[in-house]
C-alpha cells in the first residue's frame, strides 16, 4: 500500500516542497494518495414523462448533484480548472491513470470509462457509500445513444505490474458491462451489471479478475423502442482465452445463456466461493459447452 508510506505530516511535507520544487515538477500529475472527485447530475428539465436527459450546467449551486456548490456540473466542471470533475474519463486523466477517483455525488455517466495504467500505476474507481453511480450507455434522447450500446461501459487494459480497483459502481445497457484485457489485475467489488447484452464481465488475454459482493443480472435482455434485441452471447462472467478468476459472495442471475462460463484455457482456473448462481439458461459452463 503506498498511501501510507507517502503520507506525511504537512510541515514536513511543506518543507520538502520549497527543497525539492524542480524534483516535484518532474512526478506524475497526481500521486497515488491524492484522490480527485467525480460530481454527480440529474434528469431533466421536467419531471416524470416530460424528463428529457442530463442536466446541464448552470444548475442551482448544490443540486443536481453540485458537490461543491459552483452552479456547474458535467464538461462545465471537467473545464474549470479545479480539482472536481463532471465525468469520470476527465478525473481519470487528471490523475494520469495511477490513483484514486471517487464519485460523491449520484449521476448518471453516459461515458465509456477507459481504465488503463501503465508502468506501475493503480487506479482505484470508486463511488462514495450512499451513492449511486450509474454507467449507463442509455439516456433519453441522447444522441450517442446507439454508438454506446455498441460498445463496452468500462474498458480496463493494465499492465501486468499495474492493480485496478472498481468498486460501488452500476454499469449497464452496454455490449459488456465490464471488459477487461491484456495482463490486468482487477479487483470488482459491489459491482452491479445489468442488462448487458452479450456479457456482463467479459475477462480477456491473461487478465486476472476477482469479484466480490456483486450483482450481474439480466445479461443478453436489453431492449430500446423497436424491441428486444439479440444477445451474442449473453453470459454473466466470462473468463475467456488464459485468463483466471475468482468469484466471493456474489450473485450472477437471469442471464440468456450461461451465468458463470470459462474457456478452455481458462477452465479448472475459475472460483466460486458463496455465488448465487440461479435462472440462467446454464448457471456454469466450461469451454463454452453452453
Ligand atoms: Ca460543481
Ligand atoms: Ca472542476
Amino acid at each position: 500500500m503506498t498511501s501510507g508510506r507517502r503520507r506525511k505530516p504537512l510541515a514536513r511535507g511543506l518543507l520538502i516542497g520549497t527543497l525539492c520544487a524542480p524534483l516535484l515538477a518532474l512526478a506524475t500529475p497526481a500521486a497515488a494518495n491524492h484522490p480527485v472527485y467525480v460530481e454527480g447530475n440529474c434528469f431533466g428539465p421536467g419531471a416524470g414523462d416530460a424528463a428529457t436527459g442530463l442536466r446541464q450546467s448552470p444548475v442551482t449551486p448544490g443540486t443536481c448533484g453540485d458537490y461543491d456548490g459552483d452552479g456547474r456540473i458535467g464538461r462545465a466542471e471537467d473545464r474549470d480548472g479545479d480539482n472536481n470533475y463532471g465525468s469520470i474519463n476527465a478525473a481519470l486523466t487528471a490523475i494520469a491513470q495511477n490513483g484514486r477517483v471517487v464519485i460523491v455525488a449520484s449521476g448518471t455517466f453516459p461515458e465509456v470509462v477507459k481504465l488503463a495504467p501503465t508502468a506501475g500505476g493503480n487506479v482505484s474507481l470508486e463511488a462514495a457509500e450512499g451513492v449511486d453511480a450509474n454507467i449507463d450507455a442509455v439516456v433519453q434522447g441522447d444522441p450517442g445513444n446507439t454508438a454506446r450500446s455498441a460498445a463496452p461501459g468500462i474498458i480496463i487494459d493494465g499492465c501486468g505490474q499495474c492493480r485496478v480497483t472498481v468498486r460501488n459502481v452500476m454499469t449497464r445497457n452496454w455490449t459488456d458491462g465490464v471488459r477487461v484485457l491484456g495482463r490486468s489485475h482487477v479487483h470488482l467489488d459491489e459491482l452491479r451489471a445489468e442488462n448487458n447484452i452479450d456479457y456482463g464481465v467479459h475477462v480477456m488475454g491473461r487478465a486476472k479478475v476477482s469479484i466480490s459482493n456483486s450483482q450481474i443480472n439480466a445479461t443478453g435482455f436489453r431492449a430500446d423502442a423497436e424491441g428486444p434485441d439479440q444477445p451474442d452471447p449473453g453470459v454473466g462472467v466470462f473468463y475467456e482465452g488464459r485468463s483466471k478468476g475468482s468469484i466471493h459472495r456474489s450473485s450472477v442471475t437471469g442471464s440468456a445463456l450461461a451465468g458463470v462460463a470459462s474457456d478452455d484455457g481458462a477452465a479448472g482456473t475459475i472460483r466460486l466461493k458463496l455465488v448465487q448462481l440461479f435462472d440462467n439458461s446454464t448457471n456454469f459452463a466450461t469451454s463454452q459447452r453452453w
